[in-house]
C-alpha cells in the first residue's frame, strides 16, 4: 500500500473548471471585503463598454457572454478592488525592517496604497508627501545624473498603450533607451525569435482561425491556470473532433480534461471535455528535440508520399514560393540522430512518429506555446524550431492556421508596440524625430538583465518603476538586492505594496500610488478610457467605473507626466498637461508615430475595437530575404545529467492561486498542493534514486557553471509528481535564488527560468551563506538571508 501523502499533498482527481473553480471566486471576493460590489465589478470584465480585464492577454470574443471573465480573472480583479487601503497610519505604525519581516503575501494583501510616500531613513518609516514635493525631488534626482543612461526605466505589461507611449516620449526625451520591461523575462524569444523566422515578433492567428483550425500544438503553457477563457476555446476544438497534441513535462489536469463552469450540461453532469488528445511528456528543455523529431519524422513521410505517388506532405509550393533556408533544415534533420533526439526529448520514437501522422493528415494547424517554450537559454531558437514545424505545411498566413504566442500580461504586448524597447528599430526612432521634433538616443538600451547587471555593478544611478515587482520577479534576488541598495534614487508607481518597494535606495525612494484597470479616471475633459492590445493584436478601449481607492491616487499617465514635467522642464516643447487633460490627444501621437493605428480614436471607440495588421498573416515577410526563414537549432541543448547524474533540470512555474509574484493563497488545487508553496515536484523513481522518500525536507543548491555559495534554497519539502526523469519542479518566484543572472538566452537575454540545473541535499548538510523558503513558505521568503 502507498505511504499517506504528507500534509497539505492530495491527489486531485477531478477535471480542471467545474465547480471549485466556482466556488474560489466566491472565496475570493469575500476575502477581499467586496462580495456584493466585486460581482457587479466583474460583470464589467472584459465587455465592450467595461475594463479589460487584469489578468491575461487572451481576446475576447466578439459575441461577450455576460460572463465573460473565469476564476483566476475573478481573483485578478478582486485583487485590486479590493476594500482594503494603506495610507498614513499604516505607515506611521511599520518601519520597512518591520515590514521586510511579512510575507509577500502579508503586503500585498493589506491593501491598496493610497499616498506618494518618500522614505526617512533617520526613522526607517515611509512617510506622506505631497505629489509636488515628491514630483520635483524625483524630477531633481534624474536631472543630476552624469548621463541619462545611468537611469533604467522598468515597465510591467499591465499600463495602458497611453501610460506606455508617455513614458517612451519622456524617456528618450531625457536621453535613453533603457527600457527594461517585463517582457524581457517573458515572451522576448518571441519578440527575438519571430522576427528573423516570419518577419514579426507577434502570433499571427486570430481567435476565429480557431473555428477552422482541426489540429493544436500546445506547447509549454498551462492554460487553465494561466489563460482560462482560452479553455473555451480548447473546449470548442475538442468537441469537434479537433486534435490537441500537448507537449508538458507536468500532467495538467486542464490539458487533461475541463468542465467548463459555463455548460450547463457539464456543471449539472459533472461531466468533462476531454482536451489533449496526445499528451507528450516532454523533458524539461527538451521540445527543440521533439518538434526536430517531428520535422524528421515528417520528412521520412513525405518521401514515402512520393514514393508511392500520393500527395506530397510537406507544402513544397508554398515553401519554393515563400521560404529560405529550408535546404539547410533538411540538412540537419538528415544529420540528426534518432538516439539523440529520443534522449534529449524524454520521447519516444513512435510517440512522435505518430504527432508527425496527425499532423500530416491535418488541414490548418496553429501552435500555442508559452514560457515553457521562452524561458530557456536556447528560448529563441525554440520559439524558432515551432514557426519551422508550422512553415513545413504552410501553416502560417491562411485560415484556421498560425503561430499563437501566449501572452502574459494583459497589456504587454501593446506596451511593446507602442515603443517601449531597449532595441528599438530605426524607423520607430525616425517617427519619434518626424512627429515631435527631437534626436532620439540611437544607442540600444538595457533590458532587464542588464539593467539588474547595471544597478549591481554601480554604473546605474536610478530605477523607476511602472509597475511590477522587479526585484522579486527577475532572477538572481541576490543581485537584485545588491541593485536597488545600490540606487542614488529609486521609485515605484503603483497599486500596492511589494518587497522591491523595500529594498531601500542608498539616496532616496518614493512610492506613487496609482489607479487600477477597475477604477474611473477623470481628468480635465472628463472618464477616460485607455486601451490595450491583446496577444491577437486586437486594440480595444479599457474603462473603469469603480471610486478610486483615495483621492491622492492618480492615473499612470498623470504620473508619467508629472515626471517629464519634473525632470525636463520647457524641454521639448511637450503640452503634457494637454495629453493628460484628455487621453485622445496621446492617441492622436500614437497613431501619428505608428500608422497601424490610422484612425486610432475612431477605431477604438468601435465595440470590440480594431485588429492592428499583422504582415506574416498576409504573407508579406518582412524579414532579411523578404522570405519566411527556416531557422536551423545549432544544436541540441545537452542533459547535463548526461554529465553528473546528480545533477536535475528544474523548471519553475506557477501555481493556480498567484499572478505572478502576486500570491493569492497558497493552494494549487489541479496539482494537488494545499496550504503550502515550499515543494519540489519531482517523479518517485527520481526521489528513490536520489536516496529520499515523497515528504523528505531537502535543500537544493545551484550546479554546474552558476554554483556558488548562496544559490541554495533550503526547506523544500519532496512531492511526487508524474515529471520526466532528471527534472524538477518549484514554484516562482520561491527559488529564485538558484538562478544566476548570467543564466539567461544569450539572443533575447530572457533568464533561463526554466531549466535551472541543481542539485539536492538532505536539510542542513549543506549550510552556506543560505536563503531560507519557510514552512508554508510565502513568495519573497527566499529573499531574506538566514541569521
Ligand atoms: N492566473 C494567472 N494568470 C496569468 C499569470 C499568473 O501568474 N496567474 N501570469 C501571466 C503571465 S505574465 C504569463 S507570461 C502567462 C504565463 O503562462 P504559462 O506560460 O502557462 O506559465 P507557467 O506557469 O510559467 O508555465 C508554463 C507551463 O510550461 C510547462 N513547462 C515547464 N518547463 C517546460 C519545458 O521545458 N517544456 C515544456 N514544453 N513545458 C514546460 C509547465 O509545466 C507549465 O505547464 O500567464 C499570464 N496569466
Ligand atoms: N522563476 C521565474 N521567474 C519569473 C517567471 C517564471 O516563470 N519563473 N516569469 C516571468 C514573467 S513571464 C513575468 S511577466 C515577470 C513578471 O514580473 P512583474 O510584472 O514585475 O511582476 P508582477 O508580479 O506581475 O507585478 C506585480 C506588482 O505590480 C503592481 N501592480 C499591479 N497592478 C498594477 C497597476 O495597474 N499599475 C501599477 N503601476 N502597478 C500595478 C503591484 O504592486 C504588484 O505587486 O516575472 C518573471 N519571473
Ligand atoms: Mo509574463
Amino acid at each position: 500500500m502507498r505511504k499517506p501523502r504528507p500534509e497539505g499533498i492530495k491527489d486531485y482527481t477531478g477535471p480542471a473548471g467545474g465547480w471549485g473553480a466556482l466556488k474560489a471566486v466566491a472565496v475570493s471576493l469575500k476575502a477581499q471585503q467586496i462580495v456584493q460590489r466585486g460581482a457587479q465589478t466583474l460583470l464589467k470584465s472584459n465587455q465592450p463598454d467595461g475594463f479589460d480585464c487584469p489578468s491575461c492577454a487572451w481576446p475576447d470574443p466578439k459575441h461577450t457572454s455576460s460572463f465573460e471573465f473565469c476564476e483566476n480573472g475573478a481573483k485578478a480583479v478582486a485583487w485590486e478592488s479590493t476594500a482594503k487601503r494603506i495610507g498614513a497610519e499604516f505607515f506611521a505604525e511599520h518601519s520597512v525592517s518591520d515590514l521586510w519581516a511579512k510575507t509577500d503575501h502579508w503586503l500585498e494583501g493589506e491593501g491598496r496604497v493610497t499616498e506618494p510616500l518618500r522614505y526617512n531613513a533617520a526613522t526607517d518609516h515611509y512617510e506622506v508627501v505631497g505629489w509636488d514635493e515628491a514630483l520635483a525631488e524625483i524630477g531633481a534626482g534624474l536631472v543630476k545624473l552624469d548621463d541619462p543612461n545611468q537611469a533604467e526605466f522598468y515597465t510591467s505589461g499591465r499600463c495602458s498603450n497611453e501610460a506606455a507611449f508617455l513614458l517612451q516620449l519622456f524617456v528618450r526625451l531625457y536621453g535613453t533607451n533603457n527600457f527594461p520591461d517585463c517582457s524581457n523575462m517573458c515572451h522576448e524569444a518571441t519578440s527575438v525569435g519571430l522576427p528573423k523566422s516570419i518577419g514579426i515578433g507577434k502570433g499571427t492567428v486570430s481567435l476565429e482561425d480557431f473555428d477552422s483550425c482541426d489540429l493544436i500544438f500546445s506547447i509549454g503553457h498551462n492554460p487553465g491556470t494561466n489563460h482560462p477563457r482560452m479553455m473555451a476555446t480548447l473546449r470548442e476544438v475538442a468537441r469537434r473532433g479537433g486534435k490537441i497534441i500537448a507537449f508538458n513535462p507536468f500532467k495538467e489536469r486542464s490539458l487533461e480534461r475541463f468542465e467548463s463552469p459555463q455548460s450547463v450540461v457539464e456543471m449539472a453532469t459533472l461531466s468533462a471535455t476531454p482536451i489533449a488528445t496526445n499528451y507528450l511528456q516532454v523533458k524539461v528543455g527538451g521540445d527543440a528535440a521533439a518538434i526536430k523529431g517531428i520535422c524528421k519524422a515528417l520528412l521520412a513521410l513525405d518521401k514515402a508520399a512520393a514514393a508511392a505517388g500520393e500527395p506530397p506532405v510537406i507544402d513544397h509550393a508554398f515553401i519554393a514560393e515563400h521560404t529560405a533556408g529550408f535546404d539547410a533544415l533538411i540538412a540537419d534533420l538528415e544529420a540528426s540522430d534518432w538516439a539523440d533526439i529520443v534522449q534529449a526529448s524524454g520521447l519516444g520514437q513512435s510517440d512522435l512518429e505518430e504527432v508527425a501522422r496527425l499532423y500530416a493528415q491535418s488541414t490548418a494547424a496553429i501552435a500555442c506555446y508559452g514560457m515553457g517554450i521562452t524561458q530557456h537559454r536556447t528560448g529563441t531558437s525554440n520559439v524558432q524550431q515551432i514557426a519551422n514545424l508550422l512553415l513545413l505545411r504552410g501553416n502560417i498566413g491562411r485560415p484556421g492556421a498560425g503561430i499563437c504566442p501566449l501572452r502574459g500580461h494583459s497589456n504587454v504586448q501593446g506596451d511593446r508596440t507602442v515603443g517601449i524597447t531597449e532595441r528599438p528599430m530605426p524607423v520607430l526612432l525616425d517617427k519619434m524625430k518626424e512627429v515631435f521634433g527631437f534626436e532620439p538616443p540611437r544607442e540600444h538600451g538595457h533590458s532587464v538583465v542588464e539593467s539588474i547587471a547595471a544597478m549591481r555593478d554601480g554604473t546605474a544611478k536610478a530605477v523607476v518603476c511602472l509597475g511590477g515587482n522587479l526585484a522579486v520577479a527577475a532572477s538572481d534576488p541576490q543581485a537584485c538586492a545588491e541593485g536597488f541598495r545600490n540606487m542614488d534614487l529609486a521609485v515605484h508607481i503603483t497599486t500596492k505594496l511589494n518587497r522591491t518597494q523595500l529594498l531601500m535606495a542608498k539616496g532616496a525612494t518614493y512610492i506613487l500610488p496609482c489607479l487600477g484597470r477597475t477604477e474611473r479616471d477623470l481628468q480635465e475633459s472628463g472618464p477616460q478610457s485607455v486601451t490595450v492590445e491583446d496577444s491577437m493584436s486586437m486594440v480595444h478601449a479599457s474603462r473603469g467605473f469603480l471610486m478610486p481607492p483615495g483621492e491622492n491616487v492618480r492615473s499612470e499617465p498623470w504620473i508619467v507626466a508629472g515626471i517629464a514635467k519634473a525632470t525636463l522642464g520647457g524641454k521639448g516643447g511637450i503640452d503634457w498637461d494637454g495629453y493628460v487633460a484628455n487621453y485622445d490627444l496621446i492617441r492622436d501621437k500614437i497613431e501619428a508615430v505608428f500608422p497601424a493605428f490610422k484612425d486610432f480614436n475612431a477605431r477604438v471607440r468601435q465595440p470590440g475595437g480594431f485588429h492592428l495588421v499583422n504582415s506574416a498573416a498576409e504573407r508579406v515577410w518582412m524579414t532579411d530575404t523578404k522570405k519566411a526563414n527556416f531557422m536551423v537549432a545549432p544544436h541540441l541543448e545537452e542533459d547535463e545529467s548526461t554529465r553528473d547524474p546528480s545533477v536535475m533540470r528544474l523548471t519553475t512555474v506557477r501555481s493556480h492561486d498567484q499572478y505572478n509574484t502576486t500570491i493569492y493563497a497558497l493552494d494549487d488545487r489541479y496539482r494537488g498542493v494545499f496550504g503550502r508553496r515550499d515543494v519540489l515536484f519531482m517523479n518517485g523513481k527520481e526521489i528513490a534514486r536520489l536516496g529520499f522518500e515523497e515528504g523528505d525536507v531537502i535543500d537544493v543548491t545551484t550546479a554546474l557553471d552558476f554554483k556558488r555559495d548562496d544559490r541554495i534554497v533550503q526547506g523544500l519539502m519532496l512531492v511526487e509528481h508524474a515529471l520526466p526523469d532528471g527534472c524538477c519542479a518549484s514554484y516562482y518566484p520561491e527559488t529564485q535564488p538558484l538562478i544566476a543572472l548570467e543564466d539567461h538566452d544569450p539572443q533575447s537575454f530572457t533568464p533561463s527560468y526554466k531549466s535551472v540545473p541543481v542539485q539536492i541535499h538532505a536539510a542542513g548538510t549543506n549550510r552556506g551563506a543560505g536563503l531560507v523558503v519557510e514552512r508554508a513558505g510565502v513568495a519573497g521568503q527566499s529573499l531574506r538571508a538566514k541569521a
